[in-house]
């Protein structure tokens, strides 16, 4: 009997949820408590950290988890590094679903750099307004930068002061390019900084800065550890299928 983990946090994770609802396979969808009002899911819910590998082990037995599916954020990779960690260490089998990340297509202007602190050396050297689309956990670096106008975008209202001044608008996707045009016009946005997520659901802001002919300075994927990876909910679900078929 198949008794599926769904780490999930993502578009691809609600439409994963939905599909295994719908086939009626006995699943668990889990967030990890980053957000206030996180998505309902078709499926019984968990929230918050699991302790680590070995809570995640500890859980896996518990629960009788038979697959884990790890369809968490490419920038989520301490739980993804974890769900390899504690899969190799139970045996349990892992198949992540992970999402291809964006090319850059002609008439991008991306500066490609390979993390948060590369980007903050990557601003101009003149004042310029920036629109920092990559959350609310790796924003204290730009606080070296101050000369520049910032515009932030947070899932929730910021809890504490931010580490500089900043306009914030909370939203949390997906997002629209009529959307993403309009703000970044009225706000004069003239350089964004984006992480290389993937996906349709924070696609239109770099599509509105193609067109807009703006500089995205564009943070690559952290690595990940080799895993078994599908870039579809079909071939997720057709992996659990044959599992099912061999009784596993
Ligand atoms: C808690 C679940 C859906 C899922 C929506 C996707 C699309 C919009 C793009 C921008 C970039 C950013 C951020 C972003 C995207 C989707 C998807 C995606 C980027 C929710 C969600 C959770 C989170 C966590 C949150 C992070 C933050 C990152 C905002 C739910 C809405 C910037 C990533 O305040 C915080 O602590 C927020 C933390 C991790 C990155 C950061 O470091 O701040 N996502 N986002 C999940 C959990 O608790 O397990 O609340 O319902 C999910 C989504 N975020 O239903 O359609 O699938 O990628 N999320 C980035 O790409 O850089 C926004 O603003 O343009
Ligand atoms: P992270 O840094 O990789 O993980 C840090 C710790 O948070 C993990 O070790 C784990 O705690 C807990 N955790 C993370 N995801 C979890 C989940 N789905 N279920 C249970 N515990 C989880 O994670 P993150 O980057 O903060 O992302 C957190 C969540 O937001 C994930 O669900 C991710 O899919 C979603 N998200 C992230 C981004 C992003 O930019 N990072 C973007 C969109 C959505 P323990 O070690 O205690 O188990």
């Amino acid at each position: 009997m198949i008794r599926a983990l769904i780490l999930g946090g993502t578009a691809d994770a609600s439409l994963l949820a939905a599909e295994i609802a719908r086939a009626g396979i006995d699943a668990v969808y889990s967030y990890g408590g980053r957000t206030r009002t996180p998505a309902d899911q078709p499926l019984p819910t968990r929230i918050g950290g699991f302790g680590g590998v070995s809570g995640l082990a500890d859980y896996f037995r518990r629960e009788g988890i038979t697959h884990v599916i790890d369809a968490t954020h490419p920038f989520a990779t301490e739980m993804s590094r974890n769900a390899v960690e504690a899969c190799a260490e139970t045996g349990v089998p892992l198949m992540a679903l992970e999402r291809s990340a964006w090319v850059k297509a002609p008439g991008d202007n991306w500066i490609e750099i390979p993390d948060v602190n590369a980007a903050v050396a990557a601003l101009p050297k003149s004042p310029a307004k920036v629109f920092l689309a990559i959350g609310r956990q790796h924003i204290a670096p730009f606080a070296s930068r101050p000369e520049h106008a910032y515009t932030l975008r947070f899932v929730d209202p910021p809890e504490k002061p931010l580490p500089f001044t900043a306009d914030v608008i909370v939203s949390r996707g997906p997002f629209t390019l009529e959307g993403e045009l309009e703000m970044m016009r009225t706000r004069s946005i003239a350089w964004i900084v984006a992480r290389n997520s993937g996906g349709d659901g924070a696609r239109a802001k770099i599509d509105a800065a193609r067109m807009l002919s703006l500089p995205v300075i564009m943070i690559a994927r952290p690595r990940l550890p080799e895993r078994l990876r599908v870039e579809s909910v079909a071939e997720v679900l057709q992996w659990l299928c044959h599992r099912a078929r061999l009784g596993a």
